[in-house]
């Protein structure tokens, strides 16, 4: 009901909110539960997987079959591994040993884990992860090897960054330090899932050997969630914007949050979207190579919210202080329009637009913003082509024309009846 009451000025939204309330299930939803409803093991998986993140679940679970329980196995295997990351409760040498040997914990069937901290959210999973590890099990063999292959690396980095490595004192310092802690965390799973695409069959060989794609599609979800997330992190002790830049604006990390500093605090937040922006021309050309209709959903949703949130928090100097997130109406109508490429395109030049539009004259990275967002266009430009759907869209007339002849009409009228 509240996602109705915020966005009631919104037919689109409230329209694409209605439809989704009141949506039979789709046929591949239907299958899965089917197919649960005989297998007991597995749809524990499926209820962790709810539990952790509602509604990304959704969108694991329209994968096609083939796909669906090899990604939802790794999600669940990340999430494992983030659980251990994420305790500030637990011991440091304890927390690296876990870390780097999470790739065979996989492998030991009966392991489980409960010495998170009470207050840690996915603390549960951990308690029974032998059930994960069950079902991890039984898929096939490269699918195994995919994600105990990545489990590994993400693993190591962590561990690196927990014990001091590519830091100084807590904090991240420089921009290459934040690009390589957001490639352990995020990137590698664009690898991972690049890797798990190819080995189905369902994609080609061709988009698990680009790298960096892959790379830029986890960095550019990771990098707008860690400017999104400011004050939760900074309230929980934890820092992941790189000093190289928001030193340049104050002394400490925390003053972005005080008044007298609301200049400077401005100028930072527009430094970190400036380095996210960078990512977009890689993020639309790996989901434009792209083939099967279920994965290039899966890709393209995180993404489009991605762009949607970046231009909600550009310039918005509420994320100092609070919590702010996309409404959820918004969310509901990308989640249903990103079906293909023209719609996607139309999507990310709309949140561009947005971000052009909030970019002052008086911000110092104005035209470093200007800059980027001239490059998202020319990638645009140069490498999409509309397809004959989008052309029709395109040219089919506007309905403000009738409304602005008939204004017209009646102008003429009025001067000539008084002329
Ligand atoms: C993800 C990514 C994800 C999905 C599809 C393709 C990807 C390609 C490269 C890298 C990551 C890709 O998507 C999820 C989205 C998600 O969890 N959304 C949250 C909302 C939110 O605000 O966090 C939700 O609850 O719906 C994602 O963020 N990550 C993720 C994790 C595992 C897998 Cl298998 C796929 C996390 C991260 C750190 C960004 C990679």
């Amino acid at each position: 009901m509240q996602a109705f009451a915020a966005s009631i000025t919104k037919p689109s939204e409230l329209h694409a909110l209605y439809k989704y309330k009141f949506a039979p299930k789709s046929p591949s939803a239907q299958r899965l539960k089917q197919s649960l409803a005989q297998d007991a093991l597995k749809k524990r998986c499926y209820e962790f997987l709810n539990m952790t993140s509602r509604s990304f679940a959704a969108v694991i679970q329209e994968l096609d079959e083939e796909l669906r329980d090899a990604v939802c196995l790794f999600y669940l295997v990340l999430r494992g591994l983030d659980t251990i990351e994420d305790d500030m409760s637990l011991d440091l040498d304890r927390k690296v040993e876990l870390l780097r040997s999470f790739d065979q914990v996989i492998y030991q069937k009966g392991w489980t884990f409960t010495e998170n901290g009470p207050n840690e959210k996915d603390r549960e999973l951990l308690v029974h992860f032998d059930v994960v590890i069950d079902e991890f099990l039984r898929l096939k063999p490269e699918y195994q090897k995919v994600i105990a292959n990545i489990t590994k690396l993400m693993g190591d980095g962590m561990a690196d960054y927990a014990s001091g490595e590519h830091r100084e004192n807590t904090a991240i310092a420089t921009i290459k330090d934040f690009d390589l802690y957001c490639h352990y965390v995020a990137g590698l799973v664009g690898y991972g899932l690049s890797d798990l695409f190819a080995a189905s069959g369902l994609e080609s060989k061709e988009i698990a050997n680009d790298k960096a794609l892959s790379d830029s599609m986890g960095l550019f979800l990771q990098k707008t969630n860690i400017i999104r997330d400011y004050r939760e992190d900074l309230d929980d002790g934890r820092q992941f914007w790189p000093k190289e830049i928001w030193g340049k604006y104050v002394e400490k990390f925390s003053d972005l949050t005080k008044p007298e500093y609301k200049d400077k605090a401005q100028a930072c937040l527009s430094d970190m979207v400036l380095n996210v922006l960078d990512d977009v021309p890689q993020v639309l050309t790996y989901l434009s190579k792209l083939k099967n209709q279920s994965v290039f959903n899966f890709c393209a949703i995180p993404q489009v919210m991605a762009i949607s949130t970046l231009a909600l928090v550009f310039n918005n100097l509420d994320i100092y202080h609070r919590n702010i997130k996309i409404r959820k109406g918004e969310a509901v109508k990308l989640i249903t329009n990103s079906t293909d490429m023209d719609n996607v395109v139309s999507i990310f030049r709309e949140y561009i637009f947005v971000i052009s539009r909030k970019n002052e004259a008086t911000d110092p990275n104005f035209m470093k913003i200007s800059m980027a967002i001239g490059r998202i266009e020319q990638w645009i430009a140069a490498n999409y082509k509309p397809s004959q759907k989008a052309l029709q869209k395109a040219q089919q007339p506007s309905v403000l024309l009738p409304i602005l002849l008939g204004l017209l009409g009646v102008l003429i009228m009025t001067y000539f009846k008084d002329a």
